[in-house]
């Protein structure tokens, strides 16, 4: 007779056997389909929009021509044959956590020839790596395309829109451009050419009477790369349709603050505000400072556009705009004026990027200043820029005044 007993222990090895089971499938395989939410990464965004800090100053660090590779690996170019052996992509990487230590700025603005792509074979690890100083900040940054970006695994499209998407960027791909007919319903987000042409604006401190208005604006465009004109092989430069976008947006401006004229005692009764601009390759009047007084060094040719759009032209109709930053050539790091808008260079701040030897990378540095009058901030009072060196002490150099409200 089949006893009681051993069908009961049966159950039971086999329960057991099914428990152990289950425990196992859970363990090793659910564990690994389960999605993880602590491990999800969503981009982190600055407080929006940029703002002055109650002590009334903005200040924007610009850093040119990164041109990284993919790191340790990535060797230095025009260093000395002593500093050769220990330099890499790092002493870049470096050189900018310094800069953000020690000038404490508001706003990072990384003007092109972020990643030199045909030194890697991945681009979006490149950029990650480029752009590690400034995700790590937590400061807002943005940035622009050089002609060296888009030499790897992406296209100029798919870099900015990457850099858009990282932590604490504000760079965008494009602006929605309004129907030049317009008509207020159309919108058309591929109305401009390049990628990389947006505005951001600065508004005044929190509790101030500013607080709520835009005092500074930053324009950002895409100078392209390389393109061939009649046969001839030249850089890219600022086309129509952008300038059209930035003659667009500066008359959206001055018409807000010409409402605001009846806005009785209102400090933005006066105009609209200043701006400022960014973009990597120099135009071509930029050739003319070499017989000009300048402020910084003019040691090589100006690798510009054989093709003048009118860039100057319309800047300088808009009548608000005070400076324009700009890369590309790494060892020319000066600011001259031209019809009364100063165009000043970065200087390179990347090691794997040319230079020469024994002339210290660099990155020039902006500060704006508001006017106090009685109790308020009134706009602005001052702008002036300096550089600093990637030597020991981060050598400050060429302090310079661009523009004073009391000149
Ligand atoms: C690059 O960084 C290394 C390591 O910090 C340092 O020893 C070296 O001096 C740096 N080189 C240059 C050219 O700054
Ligand atoms: C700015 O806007 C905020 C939110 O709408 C409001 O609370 C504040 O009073 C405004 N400040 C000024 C100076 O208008
Ligand atoms: C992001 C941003 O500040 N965009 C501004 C660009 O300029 C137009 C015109 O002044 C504004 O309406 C946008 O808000």
């Amino acid at each position: 007779m089949k006893s009681v007993y051993s069908d009961w222990s049966a159950t039971l090895i086999f329960l057991m056997f099914l428990i152990i089971t289950i425990y196992f499938v859970q363990t090793n395989i659910f564990f690994h389909l389960r999605i993880n939410f602590d491990h999800i990464h969503i981009k982190k965004s600055p407080e929006l929009p940029l703002r002055f800090k109650s002590d009334g100053t903005f200040k924007i660090v610009q850093v040119a021509d990164m041109h990284y590779g993919q790191g340790v690996i990535t060797r230095c170019k025009d260093v000395s044959a002593s500093e050769f052996k220990y330099c890499s992509d790092l002493n870049t990487t470096k050189f900018v956590q310094r800069l953000i230590e020690n000038e404490k700025p508001d706003f990072l603005a990384f003007t092109g020839d972020n990643i030199f792509g045909s030194s890697t074979p991945d681009a979006a690890e490149s950029l990650f790596k480029a752009f590690h100083p400034a995700m790590e900040s937590g400061l807002p940054w943005a940035a622009i395309l050089g002609n060296h970006d888009q030499e790897s695994t992406m296209t100029r499209e798919e870099l900015m829109s990457l850099i858009s998407l990282m932590d604490y960027s504000v760079a965008q791909v494009n602006p929605l451009v309004p129907n030049p007919s317009g008509e207020q319903e159309g919108v058309s987000p591929t109305g401009i050419d390049g990628f990389g042409n947006y505005n951001l604006s600065v508004h005044g401190p929190y509790g101030s009477q500013l607080a709520n208005h835009s005092v500074l604006n930053l324009f950002f465009l895409d100078s392209g790369d390389r393109v061939t004109v009649d046969g001839r092989r030249t850089y890219g430069w600022i086309r129509e349709s952008q300038l059209d976008w930035l003659q667009g947006f500066s008359q959206a401006q001055q018409d807000e603050h010409e409402e605001c004229n009846y806005c009785e005692g209102s400090p933005l009764s006066r105009k609209s505000p200043l701006a400022l601009g960014f973009f990597h390759i120099p135009i071509p009047e930029i050739r003319q400072l070499y017989y000009q007084k300048i402020f910084g060094q003019f040691q090589e040719a100006v690798a510009c556009s054989s093709v003048n759009s009118g860039v100057l032209k319309m800047l300088v109709s808009m009548s608000n705009v005070k400076g324009i930053f700009i890369g590309h050539d790494h060892i020319n790091d000066f600011c001259g004026n031209l019809d009364g808008i100063w165009f000043c260079y970065g200087g390179g701040s990347g090691y794997h990027g040319y230079g020469k030897v024994g002339w210290d990378r660099r990155a020039r540095v902006v500060l704006l200043e508001l006017s106090n009058r009685e109790i308020s901030w009134m706009g602005l009072k001052r702008i002036t820029t300096w550089k600093r060196l990637d030597d020991k002490l981060l050598s400050k150099i060429d302090v310079q005044v661009l523009w004073d409200q009391n000149p």
